[in-house]
């Protein structure tokens, strides 16, 4: 009898771990990864854009549970946001950099807290690259290059090329690196044809109500410009207003030209009616790439530590109804 009542004891002690091996299991398999998500803020069609991806991505039917915050454009938002990420010991912290500078000691928090950074969009420069795993963006020394590599095209193909060229130049957030880069491209422009001149530069933050604001009171002074080079498509509609309010053509023939980065539905609709010269487009559907290099690590893998995504750029003679229309940001 005895032996009976062990072997059934036994039994039941098998079952009972095996029916916990499942628990966990199935626990094991609900486990979400958390990630704590550090956005700029929602300054541009861009930058919604970006936050839609990248919380389509990071969404519970992938395996994730993502605490976002919207820094409102304040660096001091997105060092609170990282500080609160790693209170809640989240997985992995993603960062949207606001600026390059400022990082170095929260993200030694973090590396302290053993938790893993990835940067996305804008970079940022810390003393120990190691402070990060990957980035993902992209190249904004290139896009400024092809919005250049295209002026010099259109004005020689103008007969224009040599001629003196006033340039009005909007920049994005000071310290950005696509406003950096793509800054750097149109000053070694300028250093590279004598005869370019940048009449101004205004800081337009990203934004069409500070861009509209700029120009007005820039126009306001009378002076004549050719080209408006503008760091982002929401500083330039804000630039179009202000030169329609000012009786000022633009876009197409004899009119200021107007070159644009981003690339968004708006401004390529705009650049299909004459009233954008150039979009140069910036990606930012950063989301599948943030997500499949979380997956990677969570797999024990060593993800790529930079990662560019591919652009191309968009003319009023390449670009049809269907583009825009397939345009889905
Ligand atoms: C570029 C991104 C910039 C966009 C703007 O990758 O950082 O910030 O060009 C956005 O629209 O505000
Ligand atoms: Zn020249």
């Amino acid at each position: 009898m005895k032996k009976m009542t062990c072997l059934v004891c036994l039994l039941l002690a098998v079952m009972l771990l095996a029916a916990c091996g499942q628990r966990d299991a199935a626990v094991q398999e609900e486990r979400l990864i958390r990630v704590g998500f550090s956005q700029v803020g929602s300054e541009s069609d861009w930058r919604m854009a970006n936050t839609a991806s990248m919380t389509a991505a990071l969404c519970e039917e992938n395996g994730f549970e993502l605490i976002f915050d919207n820094a409102k454009q304040r660096q001091e938002n997105q060092l609170l946001a990282i500080r609160n990420f790693i209170q809640q010991d989240v997985d992995y912290i993603v960062l949207a950099p606001i600026a390059e500078s400022g990082w170095d000691d929260v993200l030694q928090e973090a590396r302290d807290a053993k938790i893993p950074v990835i940067i996305v969009d804008r970079q940022i420069s810390v003393e120990d690259k190691s402070l990060y795993t990957s980035w993902v963006g992209s190249d904004f020394l290139a896009e400024g290059q092809t919005a250049v590599r295209w002026l010099e095209k259109k004005l020689a193909e103008e007969g224009r090329a040599e001629e003196p060229l006033r340039i009005l130049h909007i920049q994005g957030t000071d310290g950005a690196t696509a406003q950096i880069m793509r800054s750097r491209a149109l000053d070694e422009a300028v250093e590279a044809h004598p005869e370019w001149e940048i009449v101004a530069k205004l800081p337009g933050e990203y934004t069409e109500a500070k861009s509209y604001e700029l120009v007005r009171d820039f126009l306001s002074r009378g002076e004549e410009i050719d080209v408006v080079y503008s760091e982002n498509d929401n500083m330039s509609f804000g630039a179009i207003r202000a030169l329609e309010e000012a009786g000022i053509a633009y876009g197409g023939d004899g009119g200021v030209l107007i070159l644009s980065f981003d690339a968004v539905r708006e401004a390529l609709q705009d650049c299909l009616e004459g009233k954008i010269n150039l979009c140069v487009e910036c990606n930012p559907l950063h989301g599948p790439r943030v997500a499949a290099l979380i997956q990677q690590l969570e797999a024990g893998e060593q993800p790529a530590k930079e990662t560019y995504v591919d652009e191309t750029s968009f003319s009023s003679d390449t670009l049809t109804e269907e583009i825009v229309r397939a345009r889905d940001y």
